[in-house]
C-alpha cells in the first residue's frame, strides 16, 4: 500500500504546453462544457467532439514531460509502490517521465473505448473517421474518458490507498470537479499529513495542513527531493 498519494491535475501539464481547463485561455476557453465533456453533448454532437479530442490527441505527440513529471518519477525510482500518482489528466506525460504507479481516474486519451463490446484499446489515430473496434468490428468507438456525470476509474482502489496513506500532496489542480476535490477530506479523516502545491489557492485550499503557491515545475522538484 502506498505511503504517499500524490493528485495531479492539468496544472502539472501545463508548462509541457497541454492548456488547463479553467484558467484564462483554458481548454473550455470556446467550447461549452456541456458540448464536449458529457455524454449527452457527445450524443448531440458525435462528430464535433470527436474532433475535439482528436485535436487533443495529435497536440499530446508535440509535447513533452516537465521538471515537475520527472521530479515524481524520480520520486518513485526511490520510494518504489510506496507511492502512488492519482491522476486527473488524460495525457501520458507522468508515464513518459517514467513513472510506473498512475492511476488515470478520468482516463486515458491514447485509448479508445468500445461503446458496443466495452473493450478499450490503445488509440493514437483520430475516432472522427469513424473507425471499427479492433475487437468486435462495430464503429461506434469514444475516447476512453470520464465526461460529467460518469464514474471515474479505480475509486475502490484510491480510496483504499488514501485511507493508508502518511501524506496526501495535490498539485495542479482547482479543486473544482468531485469526487477528486474530496480526497483531501478523506486522506485527511485517516490521518494523512495533506500538502497543496499549486499556482494559486485552490477552492479546497483550506482543508489542506499547507498550501503553497508557485508553478509545478519549480515547486515540485523541490519538495521531492
Ligand atoms: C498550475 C500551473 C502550473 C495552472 N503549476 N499549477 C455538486 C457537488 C458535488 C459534485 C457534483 C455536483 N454536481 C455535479 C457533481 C459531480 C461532478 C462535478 O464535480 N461537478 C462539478 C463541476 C461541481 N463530477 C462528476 O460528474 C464526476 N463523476 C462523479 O461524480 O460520479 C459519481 C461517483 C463518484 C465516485 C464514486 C461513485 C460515483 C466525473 C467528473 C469527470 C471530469 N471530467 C473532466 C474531463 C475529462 C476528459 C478531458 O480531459 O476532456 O476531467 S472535466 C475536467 O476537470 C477534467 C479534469 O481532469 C477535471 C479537473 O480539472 P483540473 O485538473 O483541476 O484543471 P483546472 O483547469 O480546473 O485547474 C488547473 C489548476 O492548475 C488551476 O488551479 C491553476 O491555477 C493551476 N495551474 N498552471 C501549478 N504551471
Amino acid at each position: 500500500m502506498p505511503q504517499i498519494v500524490v493528485l495531479t491535475g492539468a496544472g502539472i501539464s501545463a508548462e509541457s504546453g497541454v492548456p488547463t481547463f479553467r484558467d484564462e485561455d483554458g481548454l473550455w476557453e470556446g467550447h461549452r462544457v456541456d458540448d464536449v465533456a458529457t455524454p449527452e453533448g457527445f450524443e448531440r454532437d458525435r462528430a464535433m467532439v470527436q474532433r475535439f479530442y482528436d485535436e487533443r490527441r495529435a497536440a499530446l505527440a508535440k509535447v513533452e514531460p516537465n521538471a515537475a513529471h520527472r521530479a515524481l518519477a524520480e520520486l518513485e525510482e526511490s520510494l518504489g509502490s510506496a507511492l502512488l500518482v492519482v491522476t486527473q489528466n488524460i495525457d501520458d506525460l507522468h508515464e513518459r517521465a517514467g513513472s510506473r504507479h498512475v492511476v488515470h481516474m478520468h482516463g486515458e486519451l491514447l485509448k479508445a473505448l468500445c461503446r458496443s463490446c466495452g473493450g478499450t484499446f490503445p488509440w493514437t489515430g483520430a475516432l472522427s473517421d469513424e473507425p471499427a473496434c479492433p475487437g468486435c468490428g462495430v464503429h461506434d468507438l469514444r475516447p476512453d474518458v470520464v465526461w460529467f456525470g460518469e464514474v471515474p476509474y479505480e475509486m475502490d482502489r484510491i480510496a483504499d490507498a488514501l485511507a493508508e496513506a502518511s501524506m496526501f500532496v495535490s498539485i495542479g489542480t482547482s479543486g473544482a470537479v468531485y469526487p477528486a476535490a474530496g480526497f483531501v477530506q478523506h486522506a485527511r479523516r485517516h490521518g494523512a499529513r495533506t500538502l497543496e502545491l499549486n499556482l494559486e489557492p485552490s477552492e479546497g485550499s483550506h482543508f489542506f495542513h499547507e498550501a503553497r503557491q508557485g508553478r509545478a515545475g519549480d515547486l515540485v522538484p523541490v519538495w521531492a527531493r
